[in-house]
C-alpha cells in the first residue's frame, strides 16, 4: 500500500494551478473554485495550510468599536471572533498602523498578509479601517490585505473592500437558526438602535450570509469562522458548514469557545464549558466532506506578528518603533528575493517529495502496511519552513499529525511552555517538562531537531518514543518513515496502539 500525504500534498510546480490546488489541501476539496481563486491562496499563512510553514502575517488594531455582543466576548479585550479573549492588544492610529506594518514587513520579510481583526469590528470603524488600508496599498504594495468582521455591516461595504483591493475576507458565522443565535448574541446595533434576542439574530444571519454572497460574486476568498460552543451550536455546526458551502465560502475555520470566568465574559462567568479537542477533531472531521476546514488557526491576537506559531508583537510596540528608519523600497526588494527563495524551496521540496513518493511505490512498497495498523500521532518541533527544525526543551508549541495506512495528516497543533530557557536556567524547568509530557497524551512520537537526556528519558517513562534522527527534514516524509520504522520493527502492533488509548 503506498503511504501518502492526505490533507497537504506536495507543492509542485509553482507555477502550475495544480501546485496551487495542492497547497491548500485535498484538491477535491477545492475543484469546485477557479484557478484564479487558487492562486491567490499560495501565499496566505491562514487560507494555505502549506503556506503557514513559510509566510507570516501581521495584523494591525485599528478598530476599537463593535455593533454587537457576543457572549464569549468582554470588550475590554481583542474581538474573541479571531483571537483569544482575554488578550489586550494595542491600540493604533491608522499612520501608526502603516509606520508599524511597515517596519514589521522590513524586518520580518516572509510577512506577505496585513490584516485588521480587532480589537472590535473592522467594519464597525470603517473610516479608521479604510484609512489604514488606503495607506498600506500606497506604501506596500506588495502585500495582501485581509479584514475579519462578524459580517452585520458587511454588505453596505462590500463595494468599499474591492475598490480597496481585499482579496480575503473571514465572517463569523457561529449559525444560521436566528433561535440558537438568541443564544449566543445578546443585542445588535442596527440602524440606530439597540435590538435583541432572536431578532436581533436573524438579522445578523441575514447580512453576513447576504455579505458572503456578495464577495464570492467578486471573486473574494472568504473565510468563515466559527466558534464551536458545546450544548449551543455545536450540533448545528454542520449544517452551518454546509449552507456557507452551498454559498461558495473556501474554507470553514471552527475555533474551540475558550470561556474562563477570568476573562468576563457571560460564558466564562456562567460556566460555559469550551469543546475538548477530540470534540473540536470531531467536529472538524465531520465537516471537512462538506468544505476545506482549518486546522492550523491559531486564535491570534489582533497585534499579532510573524509566523502563526509565534507571536513577536512584543518585538513591534510603538515606543520599540518610534526611532525606526526604514529604506521601504529596499525592504520591497528583500521581500520579493524572499518570497522567490521560499517558491524555490517549496518547489524542490515538491519534487523531492515525489521522488520519496515515487521509491516508496515502486521499489519498496509497504506491503506490511495494511489497515489492520492502527493510526498514531505524532507531535512534530518546528520552527517552521515545514520542516523539523527545533529542540524539543524551546518548542512553545507542537504540530500534531497522525500516520495511518491511509497516509499523513495534520490534525492541529498543541501549545507547550518552553521547557528550556537556556543555560543559566538549566535544570529548573521540571515542571515545565512534566507539563510538556502531559499535553503530548495520546502521541506515540515526538520528532525534533535535538533533545537532552532528561527530557529523552521522562518521555520513554511516559511511554512517548523521542526522536531526533530527522533534522531539518520534511516534515511528512518523516512522519510516514518514522511510521514505517515502528510497524518494521514490530513495535506498532494494533494491541499495544489500543494500549495507548489512541485509537
Ligand atoms: Fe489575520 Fe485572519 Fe486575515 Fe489571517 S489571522 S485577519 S485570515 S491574516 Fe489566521 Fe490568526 Fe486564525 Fe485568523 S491564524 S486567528 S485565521
Ligand atoms: Fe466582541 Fe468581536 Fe463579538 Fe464584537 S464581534 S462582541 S468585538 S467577539
Amino acid at each position: 500500500m503506498e503511504l501518502k500525504v492526505i490533507n497537504q500534498p506536495s507543492a509542485g510546480c509553482p507555477t502550475s494551478s495544480c501546485a496551487t490546488r495542492s497547497a491548500i489541501g485535498s484538491s477535491d476539496q477545492s475543484s469546485h473554485l477557479p484557478d484564479r481563486v487558487l492562486e491567490k491562496v499560495n501565499n496566505h499563512p491562514c487560507f494555505s495550510e502549506q503556506a503557514h510553514h513559510y509566510y507570516a502575517r501581521m495584523h494591525v488594531a485599528v478598530a476599537p468599536a463593535c455593533n454587537i455582543q457576543c457572549h464569549y466576548c468582554n470588550r475590554k479585550f481583542d474581538c474573541a471572533n479571531e483571537s483569544r479573549p482575554g488578550v489586550v492588544s494595542e491600540l493604533l492610529e491608522p499612520d501608526q498602523a502603516v509606520s508599524k506594518a511597515l517596519a514589521v514587513a522590513a524586518e520580518i520579510p516572509q510577512t506577505s498578509v496585513v490584516g485588521i481583526a480587532g480589537p472590535g469590528d473592522p467594519l464597525a470603524n470603517p473610516q479608521r479601517t479604510f484609512k489604514t488600508f488606503r495607506g498600506l496599498t500606497k506604501c506596500a504594495p506588495d502585500i495582501k490585505l485581509c479584514v475579519s468582521t462578524n459580517g452585520l455591516q458587511l454588505p453596505q461595504y462590500v463595494d468599499e473592500l474591492i475598490k480597496h483591493n481585499i482579496g480575503h475576507v473571514t465572517i463569523t458565522i457561529n449559525c444560521i437558526d436566528p433561535a440558537i443565535g438568541a443564544r449566543i448574541y445578546p443585542w445588535i446595533f442596527w440602524d440606530h438602535r439597540r435590538i435583541r434576542g432572536e431578532k436581533a439574530a436573524k438579522i445578523l444571519i441575514e447580512q453576513q450570509l447576504k455579505g458572503l454572497e456578495m464577495l464570492v460574486e467578486r471573486d473574494v476568498l472568504v473565510k468563515v469562522n466559527s466558534v464551536m460552543i458545546p450544548g449551543i451550536n455545536d450540533q448545528h455546526l454542520k449544517a452551518v458548514s454546509g449552507v456557507v458551502k452551498t454559498k461558495g465560502a473556501f474554507v470553514h475555520n471552527i475555533m474551540p469557545l475558550i470561556a474562563k470566568p477570568e476573562h468576563g465574559t457571560y460564558y466564562g462567568l456562567t460556566g460555559q464549558r469550551g469543546p475538548t479537542e477530540a470534540e473540536l477533531n470531531a467536529l472538524q472531521e465531520a465537516c471537512s466532506g462538506n468544505i476545506n476546514v482549518m486546522r492550523h488557526c491559531r486564535q491570534c491576537r489582533s497585534d499579532a506578528v510573524g509566523l502563526l506559531g509565534e507571536d513577536r508583537s512584543a518585538e513591534f510596540t510603538m515606543d520599540k518603533l518610534e526611532n525606526k528608519e526604514i529604506d521601504h523600497e529596499a525592504a520591497m526588494k528583500r521581500r520579493a528575493k524572499m518570497h522567490k527563495a521560499i517558491e524555490g524551496q517549496r518547489k524542490m521540496r515538491g519534487q523531492a517529495r515525489a521522488t520519496f513518493d515515487s521509491q516508496k511505490t515502486d521499489s519498496t512498497p509497504l506491503r506490511y502496511v495494511d489497515s489492520k495498523h492502527a493510526s498514531v500521532r505524532m507531535a512534530v518541533a518546528t520552527r517552521g519552513a515545514g520542516v523539523i527544525n527545533q529542540h524539543f526543551g524551546q518548542a512553545s508549541e507542537f504540530l500534531i499529525y497522525e500516520a495511518s495506512p491511509e497516509g499523513v495528516r495534520f490534525l492541529g497543533y498543541r501549545k507547550a511552555g518552553r521547557y528550556c530557557s537556556g543555560v543559566d536556567n538549566c535544570g529548573d524547568s521540571a515542571n515545565g517538562l512534566s507539563d510538556t509530557i502531559r499535553i503530548l497524551h495520546g502521541c506515540t512520537v515526538v520528532l525534533c531537531s535535538k533533545i537532552g537526556i532528561e527530557p529523552w528519558n521522562e518521555l520513554e517513562s511516559a511511554g512517548i518514543i523521542p526522536n531526533g534522527e530527522h533534522a531539518d527534514e520534511c516534515i511528512e516524509e518523516a512522519v510516514i518513515e518514522v511510521y514505517r520504522e515502528l510497524i518494521e520493527s514490530g513495535a506498532l502492533s494494533p494491541h499495544d496502539a489500543l494500549y495507548k488509548g489512541i485509537i
